[in-house]
């Protein structure tokens, strides 16, 4: 098996196993958009390309879900489960990869290296969405409900490479519902002030099973997460960010319409 072909079978195996995203980035462009300490060359050695994988809009916590009714063992092993599934599916990837004798590392958004990569320079150079009010990306078919999981930094090229989105720039012309829904005003026509969303996440229950911007965002609507998909990411998020702030007394303030 070619790298090439090697790239083509891990592509279609992550796809069966939910993760319709699958772009191919040059090393190059990435490492323009970045800062030092996030350039790919720091992972691998010689890096060309990058592969970011992930997945787009509700079908994904299907097959999740249909691969937890089958191996019930994972769901009692497993606290993290959106996690734990992209790495074993990663891993089985570097399988084929290692078969092709293909130089490769795998890098995530999550665990004990989550910064080591810009996933949403990746995203953006990738086409898998541009910046939004949010703070997030924001795609036409997805809407914000993207998830990036893992990338494949190697030092194979190809052929041909995906590009950033062209022609969608939807916040400037939009009504914004994000900004009026949110309950901390945390969203302003200058974008989203995470600091304050964290902080009243962790002083009010509010936003603990879902993101009221998120869901008053017109584009990707028919795509969006299920409220059960949407609480395990909400809640989820938080236990980093409750670790996060542990190290940082003095929080300030929110500035929220309610006082916990
Ligand atoms: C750190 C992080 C966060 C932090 C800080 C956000 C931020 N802007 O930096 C918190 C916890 C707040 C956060 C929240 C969310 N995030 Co986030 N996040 C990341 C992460 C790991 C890095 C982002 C980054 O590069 N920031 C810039 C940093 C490094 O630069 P900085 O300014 O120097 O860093 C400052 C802060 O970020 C902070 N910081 C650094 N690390 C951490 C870690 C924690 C836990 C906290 C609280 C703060 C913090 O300290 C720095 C000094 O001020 C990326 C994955 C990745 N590796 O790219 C996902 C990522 C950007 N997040 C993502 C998502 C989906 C979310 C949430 C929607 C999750 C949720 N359900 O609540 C929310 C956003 C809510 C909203 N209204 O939009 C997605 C975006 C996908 C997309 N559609 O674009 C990504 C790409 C992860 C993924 N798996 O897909 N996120
Ligand atoms: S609601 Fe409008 S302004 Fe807000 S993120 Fe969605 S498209 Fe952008
Ligand atoms: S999670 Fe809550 S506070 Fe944060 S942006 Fe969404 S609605 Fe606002």
């Amino acid at each position: 098996m070619t790298p090439e072909e090697a790239f083509g079978e891990t592509r279609r195996f992550l796809s069966e196993s939910g993760f319709n995203i699958f772009l191919k980035i040059r090393a190059f462009d990435y490492d323009g958009d970045v800062s030092s300490e996030r350039k790919s060359g720091r992972i691998l050695d010689g890096a060309k390309s990058i592969i970011l994988a992930g997945f787009g809009g509700n079908s994904f916590w299907k097959t999740l879900s249909t691969y937890l009714d089958g191996n019930p063992d994972f769901r009692e092993k497993h606290t993290d489960l959106i996690d734990a599934y992209t790495a074993l599916n990663m891993s089985r990837a570097g399988e084929v990869l290692d078969s092709a004798g293909v130089r490769y590392e795998l890098a995530y958004p999550f665990g004990e290296n989550a910064l080591a990569l810009d996933f949403a320079a990746l995203g953006r150079l990738g086409g898998a969405g541009v910046g939004s009010l949010l703070g997030i990306l924001i795609h036409p078919v997805f809407g914000t409900w993207i998830s990036l999981r893992a990338a494949i930094i190697t030092d194979s090229e190809f052929a041909e490479y995906d590009r950033p989105l062209e022609g969608f720039d939807p916040c400037p012309s939009c009504d914004k519902p994000c900004i009026t829904a949110c309950p901390a005003h945390t969203i302003s026509e200058d974008g989203w002030d995470w600091q304050a969303c964290m902080e009243w996440r962790l002083d009010t229950d509010e936003c603990s099973e879902s993101c009221a911007s998120r869901v008053a965002c017109p584009w990707g609507a028919g795509e969006r997460y299920s409220p059960e998909q949407m609480a395990y990411h909400h809640s989820f998020v938080m236990k980093s960010v409750r670790a996060y702030f542990a190290g940082r007394p003095g929080r300030r303030r929110h500035r929220g319409k309610t006082t916990p």
